[in-house]
């Protein structure tokens, strides 16, 4: 949290110090800060290469035991929020890696979690009991206070993409976890006891494929994550999946929202504000609150695939939603 000096130096300094004391600081000197005339960030635009990254969590893996990390998670953090583990003001996100054979205990927290697998099969998390399978491009989630934990029984590291609300929840002192308990490996689960909390990118990825089919060239091509009653999947999160097709340069726009971007398919780059950002599969990039966001598919005769997740869902619940499209 930001910390700023509110002293009037023209006030004379004993009645300074007695604000001070009594716990009465002057709001003139802070106001601006507190009120801005335009919506400020500190939040910055940022591109996560997977390139880059994924030597660095399979680094990760021979470095720190499982038992030790709990979740081995490299943080993606907001080079403008430095040392606050958050991607924006009000989201986390994060690459988990784990190995073959491992386990991450089962803990339960009231922080709302959502993932996107990124690579590798095998892997597996259980939720309340029930076990929803990782496969690449998977949107999985863990609504607050469920019991989850983590498990692979397939043969080559297992990466995904951790969205959680942490720091919207510590900004209530809200955020708690259990005990953990160690993790027992479950009945496989049907489709039908999965689709609670498991969307699998095969049907998303057939969904898009359709809607792309029928929806006219200047719409664009997208898909909420919406849970079995029609609601974000969890209440403080949104997420989506959008089809660009060959050559499409997405119509801009800007929201009250945060947005965090993965890269499933394709290659192309995005104007996020006035920042240019390359990105091919794997990456991951981040759009702050009211800056615009323009998608270019730049590849040569493909479809790109991007999810993305967001704080819409929070925002919008506070009255505070607020959108732009020229
Ligand atoms: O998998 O339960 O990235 O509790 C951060 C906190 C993942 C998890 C994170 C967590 C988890």
């Amino acid at each position: 949290m930001s910390v700023f000096v509110t002293r009037d130096e023209t006030l004379p300094p004993a009645y300074s110090q007695a604000l001070e004391s009594h716990a009465l600081p002057p709001l003139w000197t802070a106001l601006h800060v507190l009120l801005p005339k335009e919506r400020v960030t500190a939040a910055v635009p940022h591109r996560w290469s997977w390139r880059e990254a994924r030597p660095l969590l399979h680094e990760a893996a021979r470095l720190v035991p499982i038992e030790q990390a709990e979740r081995r998670v490299l943080v993606l953090e907001n080079p403008g929020l430095k040392g606050m583990y958050r991607i924006t003001s009000t989201l986390f996100a994060g690459l988990q890696v784990i190995l073959p054979g491992e386990t991450a205990p089962s803990h339960h927290h009231t922080p709302a979690a959502l993932r996107l697998i990124v690579e590798g099969e095998g892997a597996f998390t259980t939720v309340d009991g029930i076990k929803c399978t990782m496969e690449r491009g998977d949107f999985i989630i863990t609504p607050p206070m469920r019991w989850h934990d983590h498990g692979h029984e397939g043969a080559t590291p297992v990466v995904w993409l951790d969205g959680l609300d942490i720091p919207l929840v510590r900004a209530f002192d809200a955020s708690w976890v259990s005990p953990l308990r160690p993790a027992r490996v479950p009945e496989p689960a049907s489709d039908a006891a999965q689709a609670e909390f498991r969307w699998p990118w095969r049907a998303t990825r057939g969904a898009l494929e359709g809607l792309a089919a029928s929806t006219p060239k200047d719409r664009p091509v997208t898909r909420a994550y919406v849970t079995l009653t029609g609601a974000p999947p969890v209440a403080t999160m949104g997420a989506d999946a959008h089809w660009l097709r060959p050559g499409e340069r997405a119509r801009a726009g800007r929201s009250t929202a945060g947005r965090v971007f993965h890269v499933i398919e394709g290659r192309g780059r995005s104007r996020i504000g006035e920042t240019e950002l390359a990105w091919e599969p794997g990456d991951t990039f981040v759009a702050p609150p009211w800056h615009w966001i323009q998608h270019d598919n730049g590849s040569a005769g493909e479809p790109a695939c991007l999810f993305s997740f967001n704080d819409e869902p929070a925002i919008r619940a506070l009255g505070l939603w607020q959108e732009e499209r020229p």
